[in-house]
Order: structure tokens, then C-alpha cells, then sequence
């Protein structure tokens, strides 16, 4: 019974905090573990593509899953939409960070896993007619494969219908072209300049006619007087592969310090600017970890501020 009263109250804050806010509480999903969050605007809606830490250790993780909401406050759970068995050639335990896109009416999701042939990590890629699934592997085999730095893809259409993918992890970031099938890259990938300290979850968004490459550095608890793991940074460009001008971090360690990964995200929705991210603050557990989000801004210059977390 006393369990019981917890939970009404943590509700009641909950709802609160979100009419106060106007936006979801932290964390968006407490049913279960969720990271590496990868928003999707499409028409009206705002949809999140997530992956599902099951633990008891080192990111094991079997599923994808989709969320949506009309205003940030409200969720519709659609479900795992892509379990990692939709990937023949993959290995159990490793549905990393993940992102979805639309193009031309159709729906990539771009993932990371490990190739249980070789046994290093690659991106595939599922296709949906919609958002919400189902989506099955579009190429019966990795997209692109190539070792430890080949995981947290990420992808991004300008505006001028050109699309990019990127990826990175273990200090490298790359980024190429990709073609209009979605499904090929257009030339090599190149690594990414002018990153400082980079460690992976590479995310780019366009503002004000400038590309931000933003990332999790490789920061450990103490340094540079900083207690908690990694902080997310940013760059900016002129130009969608680069080369990039660090500018500086927009988000601190989350909390507790038991979170040992950050993954962050940036995205506007219905005129306002999102960083999405994920800590361990639901269950203190480095390997449980769930996803959040918080108001982003940008500066008269373009600089962000620091997110505040809540
Ligand atoms: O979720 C597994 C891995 O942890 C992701 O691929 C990284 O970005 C980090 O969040």
C-alpha cells in the first residue's frame, strides 16, 4: 500500500512539473529502460526512436521502439517496432543507438549491432510505409560495416534534398553522402575535422543556415574538477561533412554520477528547441538508463547555452 502511494504521488508531481513545463517530465518513460533518444518530426507529430536496456550489465540490448506525442506532454507507446531478430546477420544483446528518418513517404531506420560473422560492429538499415512500423531489414545484410567506430549512425537530409550519414565511436567520427535510395552510400566516408575529444553519438542539426555536429566527449568523474562521465560538445560548419569548429560543451554529466554514457539530441517542435538525452536517474544503474528531455536554446550568436537539466 505504502508502494502504492509513491507511485500516486510521483504521478502527481509528474503531471505538475509537465503542465508547469509544457513539456514531458523526465524520464519520458517509466515503464521501462530506454537510451540513445532519436527524435523524428513528422507533420504533426513528434516521434522518438529508442533503444531498450534490459541489463544486469554492458548495454544489453535486444529491441527498438517507437514513441509519439502531439505535444510533448502526452505518449503513445507504439511498441518495439524492431526487434533486433529483424537482423538476421545480427548478435543478440547489441541493438545500440539507432535513428529513424522519413524520405519520400518511406521510413529508415538506421541501427547499430554487431555482424555475428565477422564480429564487429555495422549498420543496417529497416524500412517502413510508416512511422510506426512494421519495419523489416531493407537489405538482408550490413549497409555499412567496418569495426568498432561503426556504431550511433546518424542521418540528415538538407535542405536542399541531399542526404548525409554519419557515424562514430572510440575517437572517430565519419560522415559521407548517401543516395537517393537511402540505402547506399554516394562516394567514401571521410572523417569528420576539427572535433575536440570526441567519443560517439555523433547528431546534427541545421540552424540559422549553419550545420552542428554535436557528441559525447570522453570525460571521466574529476576532471577538470567536473564530478560525473561524459558531457555533450558541439561544432559548427558551413557545410554538412565539415570541416568543423569546436565550440564547446551544451550539456554538463547528467545525474547521478552512476551514468556513465550520455547520448544527446537536438531537435525544434512546433517552433521550440528540444536536447534530448538519457541518464541513470530511475535506477542509479549505469546499464539501466533512461531517456529524457529538456529546453535547448540558442544564442543572438548561435552559440547554445548550457542546458539545464531537470
Ligand atoms: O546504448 C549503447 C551505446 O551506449 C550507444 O551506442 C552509445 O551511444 C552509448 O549511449
Amino acid at each position: 500500500m505504502k508502494e502504492n502511494w509513491k507511485y500516486v504521488i510521483i504521478a502527481i508531481l509528474a503531471m505538475t512539473l509537465s503542465s508547469i513545463t509544457g513539456y514531458a517530465q523526465n524520464p519520458i518513460v517509466q515503464t521501462c529502460y530506454t537510451a540513445d533518444p532519436a527524435p523524428m518530426v513528422y507533420g504533426d507529430r513528434f516521434y522518438i526512436y529508442i533503444d531498450r536496456d534490459e541489463g544486469p550489465d554492458y548495454y544489453n540490448m535486444n529491441e527498438w521502439r517507437v514513441y509519439s506525442s502531439a505535444d510533448m506532454v502526452n505518449w503513445t507507446d507504439h511498441g518495439a517496432q524492431l526487434p533486433l531478430t529483424a537482423f538476421s546477420w545480427a548478435k543478440a544483446g547489441t541493438a545500440w543507438a539507432a535513428q529513424c528518418i522519413e524520405r519520400y513517404g518511406k521510413f529508415y531506420w538506421y541501427v547499430c549491432c554487431t555482424d555475428t560473422e565477422s564480429n564487429i560492429n555495422a549498420i543496417g538499415v529497416a524500412v517502413s510505409d510508416s512511422p510506426t512500423g512494421p519495419f523489416k531489414d531493407a537489405l538482408g545484410k550490413p549497409m555499412i560495416s567496418g569495426g568498432w567506430g561503426y556504431i550511433d549512425p546518424t542521418v540528415f537530409i538538407d535542405d536542399d534534398g541531399q542526404a548525409y550519414i554519419y557515424n562514430g565511436g572510440g575517437g572517430t567520427c565519419k560522415g559521407g553522402r548517401l543516395k537517393d535510395n537511402m540505402m547506399e552510400l554516394d562516394g567514401a566516408m571521410r572523417t569528420m575535422e576539427g572535433l575536440v575529444d570526441f567519443h560517439e553519438a555523433t547528431w546534427i542539426h541545421k540552424y540559422n543556415g549553419k550545420y552542428y555536429l554535436s557528441y559525447s566527449d570522453n570525460h571521466e568523474p574529476g576532471q577538470e574538477g567536473v564530478a560525473g562521465w561524459n558531457r555533450m560538445h558541439y561544432a559548427i560548419s558551413d557545410h554538412p561533412l565539415g570541416p568543423w569548429k569546436h565550440i564547446g560543451i551544451y550539456m554538463q554529466p547528467t545525474r547521478p554520477e552512476t551514468g556513465v554514457t550520455n547520448h544527446g539530441s537536438i531537435v525544434q517542435y512546433k517552433g521550440q528547441w528540444f536536447a534530448f538525452y538519457h541518464n541513470s536517474a530511475l535506477s542509479g544503474d549505469p546499464w539501466l538508463r533512461s531517456v529524457c528531455v529538456d529546453r535547448l536554446y540558442h544564442n543572438a550568436d548561435g552559440t547554445i547555452r548550457m542546458v539545464e537539466q531537470r
